[in-house]
């Protein structure tokens, strides 16, 4: 690579620029058909990113391809999946004016610079699944409205910066502090359309675990996926992962804010499901991950060649750490136990892997099962509710050897 390349790369990264539109890259790519009805999608390359699978392009929703889950834990930046709500995504952040602010109900409000954040604090470090709410919400029967996406709506990563409790205590907390709300940089197109913002409550908002992150996998984030700060809450939906994150603000009420009072709200019923004619029934904000596993190098309707196979996945949970995951050949009726691979800590995709020998030529429903360190397991009974959130039942790979 020569020197000037070299240099505008470093700067690019550095201050996050988008070197091309979305809508100009999407001429580029194929399409893919996800499995299932109105399931084709064109495949296009954005910026700081590899080919991926466009759902809309502004917003950008790019879903990673699932194949990228077969290789390792730790989902490369490059491949990590997308969701934006506004259509005003910045597509640049100058660190130089850039600033995060933490006010509100505090002793001190404070403003940081990136630079600030990376010196002045102690840096630490999480392995945690980023999903989204609605992943897999295409295989809802019935479909619901929302982001049909397959089950790419997911990617695993290192994320670090600074504990949001440190900046919290630095800031001191107010005595009538009841929640924290974080906002981004992006905005509506019409002024009428409500700034994305989370809130999370001040007890769990001081949890060490919760990180002001500035890199993932060891670089800075990719503009798409929040540059140059953003919110980290392991084990919890990626809906609070508030990305380009600008403002920390403690109140002193429950926040009312559209993206907590009406959006990402769960049925407050058993196992948060409801039947689609079902209505008056209590809603809560989403919170968080079900335990899920998948197979990762085979696909529902593959043929495999006779003889041993290994059948490779992935689990995870929200944080209580998988204990077993199974496979099953029968579609249900027996299971084999898998071999767990290294752990990278109890918010981490977990790989797993097992010998499987079918016993003969022939049609074979595999199935796969993890359970959690508490006991939480899979079942084959898919949740449903209107808004496609919390898909975690049993995956099921028809396959003929
Ligand atoms: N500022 C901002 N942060 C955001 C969002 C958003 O629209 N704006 N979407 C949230 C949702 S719903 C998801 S699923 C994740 C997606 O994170 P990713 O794009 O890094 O994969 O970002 C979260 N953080
Ligand atoms: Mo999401």
């Amino acid at each position: 690579m020569t020197q000037s390349r070299r240099r505008f790369l470093a700067s690019a990264a550095a201050t996050g620029t988008l070197v091309a539109s979305g809508s100009a890259a999407i001429a580029a790519g194929g399409f893919v058909d996800l499995p299932m009805t109105n399931g084709r999608r064109p495949l296009a390359k954005f910026p700081q990113k590899r080919e991926l699978i466009v759902q809309s392009t502004r917003p950008p929703i790019l879903e990673t391809p699932f194949n990228v889950f077969d290789g390792s834990e730790l989902t490369p930046n490059d491949a990590f999946y997308v969701r934006w709500h506004l259509a005003g995504v910045p597509d640049t952040v100058d660190l130089g004016t850039f600033r995060l602010n933490v006010g509100g109900l505090v002793t001190m409000p404070l403003t940081f610079t990136v630079d600030q954040l990376r010196r002045d604090f102690p840096a630490t470090e999480v392995v945690a699944v980023n999903q989204c709410s609605g992943n897999s919400r295409g295989f809802f029967a019935p479909r619901v409205a929302g982001g049909e996406w397959a089950n790419g709506g997911m990617g695993n990563a290192r994320w670090r910066g600074v504990r949001l409790k440190d900046l919290l205590t630095k800031a001191g907390v107010g005595a009538n502090a009841k929640q924290v709300r974080f906002t981004g940089l992006d905005h509506g197109i019409l002024p009428a359309t409500p700034q994305f913002m989370k809130a999370l409550d001040i007890n769990f908002a001081t949890n060490p675990d919760i990180i002001v992150a500035y890199d993932m996998n060891g670089a800075p984030l990719p503009l798409l996926n929040g540059f140059p700060v953003r919110l980290i809450v392991p084990g919890w939906f990626a809906t609070y992962w508030v990305k380009m994150l600008a403002n920390i603000e403690v109140i002193d009420h429950v926040d009312d804010n559209f993206w907590m009072k009406t959006a990402y709200r769960i049925p407050d019923t058993p196992g948060n499901t409801v039947t689609p004619d079902q209505t008056g029934y209590p809603t809560i904000p989403i919170n968080t991950l079900r335990v899920r596993s998948f197979v990762t190098n085979f696909a529902d309707g593959d043929k495999l060649p006779a003889g041993v196979q290994t059948v490779r996945g992935i689990a995870f949970d929200s944080g209580r750490g998988i204990k077993t995951v199974e496979l099953s050949s029968d579609g249900g009726a027996t299971w084999m136990p898998a071999i767990l691979g290294r752990d990278l800590g109890p918010y981490s995709f977990r790989k797993w892997q097992i010998a499987w020998t079918p016993p003969g030529a022939g049609p074979y429903t595999l199935a796969c099962r993890a359970t959690t360190n508490s006991g939480e397991t899979q079942t084959n009974v898919p949740v449903w509710n209107p808004s496609g959130y919390l898909r975690s039942n049993i995956e099921t790979y028809k396959v003929t050897v």
